[in-house]
């Protein structure tokens, strides 16, 4: 390994001489997974593939480059991803690997049949090329992905990093009328030792392209919209639907694929997706707007994956110097009105009025200011430092109209987005984007204030939270409950138990640019006192900016059991209410209620700890 990247990166600071043998960096070219790669002839697909050094071009072609390694079809252009494979299932297969460095094995994963045993992988020495040949007998969202020192998905980081492609195999005849998108991610070390230092440079893109470069999309009304992901990255993404929920026909890996049939398929907003994951999903854009897709860690889809900063490196928060401004991970999409929206059957003629309030807090997290939001009752404004992290929640009746003004006495722009409510888009909570032609929401200026109006035609467990800066704001405190109820059954605190994990402190000022936990605004949250034998709905909802977060139950000699009962507020239905050990793994953005009896007397633990080593809060359950 270490002899490979020494020669790659002489190779990408000097001019290179054409006599060693090895060409100059190439342009690598956006793949928006439209065209199949290969030649297909009487049922047999021929391909071939080689590597070359390149540079991406993640924002405009032409702009920022940065060097990795790409695949290219022999005689075209390289591309990021690679080349689409897609076939019919029942096509022969015959995709050859040329590996051009003479110093490296290149190993090449998932060129094979998906029938369920493992794939060997391609082994390439320096300067030679091998072929793969097999029949795609099942269909599915797979990918081929490459290394060229022999490491795992989890551990490709900057240069090697988007050597992979898709690899889509359909049914026999099917119409290929859906999408396919790649996720890239790019980590890159800063280095200050050397003699021109350099800066930390992160890229995450969507087939290539990162916002506001990545592909718009524009839908009709009522039409079903199908997409395929493939996450190859090296990161974990929770990826978030504004505005509707999507149903996941299939998740899978590069190697297999799991169908869920009928009502199993799950009804979500979030879909936390693994390195190595894939997923095929559908939704029907109900109502006409703007929208996004995106991923739920706040990093993901920050200023930091901005391409060519100013020399200084320094980021800037306030709206006085550099506005913050999404990167990254974020799909945008049009919907074009085509008839009517469906109607949410009104409980009530009157709209609640709520006002909220976005205020600072100095020293709430050691010496970094705290933001929260805070509730006004009454005719007097609460102090202007007094915040609720996290914020108040706010409970709602399905099918009554709220009204909501937000305020801003921050000293930068903000705005709410109301998180897996089925609403117009106006009042979403994108700023500048949210909204239909002519009519878009803006960004709350500081000592403004904004009006969110909507029905919630849904009783369950969301969210409120910041949509701007929100490594800061959400990390600092910006996001709270948002509980719709059914009208006749009013929030019962001594049923409805809420566990909201979020952000302890305003990520870009902390290690890592992480911000680690809070279960309930506390890293010390109070025991739960519950009865022996009495039912309780357990709410739990991760809103943490940076951590996948696991949620469990457990007594001195065993996982506990719960039952299932919504995820991210659309109720389960029944043949999926099954007890179940009480484990449970979630992303940034989604929430899930469960149904839980204590058996026995004495103390269970509730703990929530990060997926992978950060922190743990435990919280102890006191049954009586
Ligand atoms: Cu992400």
């Amino acid at each position: 390994m270490r002899a490979y990247l020494g020669t790659y990166l002489i190779l990408l600071s000097l001019p290179v001489n054409p006599a060693v043998g090895r060409e100059a960096p190439v342009t690598i070219v956006a793949n928006d997974n439209r065209t199949p790669a290969g030649s297909l002839r009487d049922n047999v697909l021929t391909l071939h593939l080689e590597v070359r050094d390149g540079i991406l071009y993640p924002e405009e072609d032409g702009g920022p480059g940065l060097p990795a390694l790409a695949f290219a079809e022999v005689g075209r252009d390289a591309q990021n991803p690679g080349p689409l494979i897609r076939v019919h299932a029942g096509t022969m297969v015959r995709v050859s690997v040329r590996n051009p460095f003479r110093d490296s094995v290149l190993t090449v994963h998932g060129l094979g049949d998906h029938a369920g045993a493992p794939i060997s992988a391609l082994r390439i020495p320096g300067g030679q090329t091998r072929e793969a040949r097999f029949r795609a007998s099942t269909e599915g969202t797979y990918f081929y992905w490459a290394s060229t020192g022999d490491r795992n998905i989890e551990g490709r980081r900057w240069f090697e990093s988007q050597l992979t492609g898709a690899l889509v195999v359909d049914p026999p005849g099917a119409r290929q009328d859906d999408r396919i998108f790649v996720i890239g991610v790019r980590f890159r070390e800063g280095d200050t030792t050397l003699a021109v230092p350099r800066r930390p440079q992160d890229m995450m893109v969507i087939n290539g392209k990162s916002w506001p470069h990545t592909e718009r999309f524009t839908y009709d009304q009522g039409d079903t919209v199908r997409w395929r992901w493939i996450n190859p990255s090296s990161s974990a993404h929770p990826m978030h639907l504004h505005g509707f929920y999507y149903s996941v026909a299939s998740k899978g890996t590069w190697e297999r694929e799991h169908t869920y049939d009928g009502e199993a398929r799950p009804l979500i907003v979030t879909n936390l997706m693994l390195p190595g994951e894939t997923m095929r999903v559908s939704w029907i854009p109900e109502r006409p707007g703007n929208w996004l897709f995106h991923c739920h860690f706040a990093f993901h889809v920050s200023h930091h994956l901005v391409l060519g900063r100013s020399e200084s490196g320094a980021i800037a928060h306030s709206a006085t110097t550099v506005p913050h401004r999404m990167a990254g991970l974020v799909l945008g999409i049009h919907v074009k009105p085509k008839g009517v929206s469906p109607a949410v059957p009104l409980t009530s003629r009157k709209s609640r009025s709520i006002r909220l309030l976005a205020q600072m807090s100095p020293n709430r997290f050691g010496k970094l200011t705290g933001f929260g939001y805070v509730t006004q009752e009454g005719a007097t404004e609460p102090k202007r430092d007094s915040v609720q992290i996290p914020g108040p929640m706010l409970v709602l009746k399905r099918g009554e109209p709220v009204r909501i003004t937000v305020v801003n006495h921050l000293k930068e722009t903000t705005a709410v987005h109301w998180h897996g409510i089925e609403l117009e888009s106006f009042p979403d909570g994108v700023p500048g984007w949210s909204g239909t032609p002519g009519r878009t929401m803006p960004p709350i200026a500081p000592a403004d204030s904004f009006i969110a109006e909507f029905v919630p035609p849904r009783a369950g467990t969301f969210i409120y939270h910041t949509h701007a800066n929100e490594q800061l704001q959400m990390g600092a405190g910006l996001y709270g409950t948002l509980l719709v109820v059914p009208a006749d059954k009013p929030y019962d605190p001594e049923y409805d138990k809420v566990i909201i994990v979020g952000g302890a402190g305003p990520a870009d000022s902390l290690p890592n640019f992480e911000s680690p936990g809070l279960v309930n605004g506390s890293t010390a949250p109070p025991p739960l006192e519950l009865k022996m034998g009495k039912t309780y709905r357990l709410r739990m909802i991760n809103i943490n900016p940076d951590w996948r977060v696991i949620f469990s139950i457990t007594s001195d000699s065993a996982m506990a059991t719960w039952r299932p009962m919504a995820m991210d507020g659309a109720d389960l239905p029944l043949s999926q209410r099954k007890v179940a050990p009480a484990w449970l793994l979630t992303g940034p953005g989604q929430t899930a209620d469960v149904e839980f009896t204590p058996a026995v007397r004495g103390e269970l633990r509730l703990e929530i700890k990060t997926m992978i080593a950060g922190w743990i809060i435990p919280m102890t359950l006191r049954v009586r």
